[in-house]
């Protein structure tokens, strides 16, 4: 038997028992999210944040979009992404519609942390005025406007602003993508069907393809629960890679996405890349401080001064 055959049948009777004592939990804890929070803490312990001190000569380009509503959390998001990456140089590109102090700001804080990395600010275009967004603000379908508004980039990394970095993004710079238009995690563990908070995008082939119009046409044509994100996966379908899920830890979700997980991508997890603080439960609303992982991103919503 393979060394890695015998250790999974030492480790399995180990997890399933684990996984009976998570689930009796709801006894104990009548609370949802408490129970939640206490899973994911038991899950997968305390999040190591891993600075890689080797030097990375690409510059990686980096997109975040935001109006007035997340603007703070937005510098957090960046602010975390400086700190752990002294090694690795960005172009920072924000599609935001916020006001000129509220820019200054930013780019006071970013200018602080790096002599390395750039951050330029864009404006959103008219394109998507006619999609659907429910209850959800226009800023959704900000992250579709790449392909358009940086013509001369190949490729680039999306993320949310409800997030935190706790690595930096070689690895993520590393993906080839072949003929994939969107490279992303799966929002649930059972289905073929990307969260939007993070995705390296391939423009160049977004837009040989002509996949912003049929983003633009799509999002005119479907009301959804999730307007951009349920877009996303049906016009780019069959081009998407699926990623590790380290790149988009969603605390929301974590648990549950575990029942799938192989050994590996559990270990993949104990170093993650980024946090990502999906659904209502968000680290700068809660009034319970002690939740599973909001510290840290508090830690860096501290630095900024703006929290
Ligand atoms: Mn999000």
């Amino acid at each position: 038997m393979p060394k890695r055959k015998i250790i999974d049948t030492i480790i399995r009777p180990y997890f399933l028992l684990k996984r009976i004592f998570l689930h009796s939990l709801d006894l104990f804890i009548p609370n949802k999210m408490h129970r939640k929070h206490v899973r994911a803490y038991l899950t997968f312990g305390k999040i190591k944040e891993t600075i890689n001190p080797q030097p990375y000569s690409h510059k990686i380009a980096v997109a975040f979009c935001f109006d007035e509503n997340l603007w703070r959390q937005a510098t957090v998001t960046i602010l975390s992404l400086l700190i752990n990456s002294p090694k690795v140089s960005y172009d920072i590109y924000c599609i935001t519609n916020v006001s000129h102090t509220h820019l200054a700001r930013i780019k006071k804080i970013v200018t602080q942390y790096t002599k390395r990395s750039t951050i330029t600010f864009l404006k959103p275009n008219k394109d998507f005025s006619k999609s659907y967004c429910g209850a959800w603000s226009d800023a959704i379908y900000w992250r579709c406007m790449l392909p358009k508004l940086l013509p001369n980039i190949e490729r680039i990394i999306y993320a949310d602003v409800d997030t935190v970095f706790t690595s930096d993004l070689r690895d993520a710079d590393k993906i080839t993508m072949g003929d994939n238009l969107i490279a992303g995690v799966y929002d649930k563990p059972d289905r073929e069907y990307i969260n939007s908070g993070f995705m390296i995008m391939n423009l160049n082939r977004m837009r040989r393809r002509s996949t912003y119009n049929e983003m633009i046409k799509w999002s005119r044509n479907h009301e959804t629960q999730f307007p951009d994100q349920d877009m996303l996966n049906a016009v780019c379908a069959d081009r998407i890679m699926n990623i590790s899920r380290k790149f988009n830890l969603q605390i929301d979700g974590a648990y549950d996405a575990l029942k799938t997980m192989t050994l590996q991508q559990r270990r993949d997890l104990k170093s993650p890349v980024m946090l990502h603080y999906a659904g209502p439960q968000k680290p700068w609303k809660m009034e319970i401080r002690k939740f599973y992982s909001f510290d840290i991103w508090r830690r860096y919503a501290s630095m900024t001064g703006l929290f």
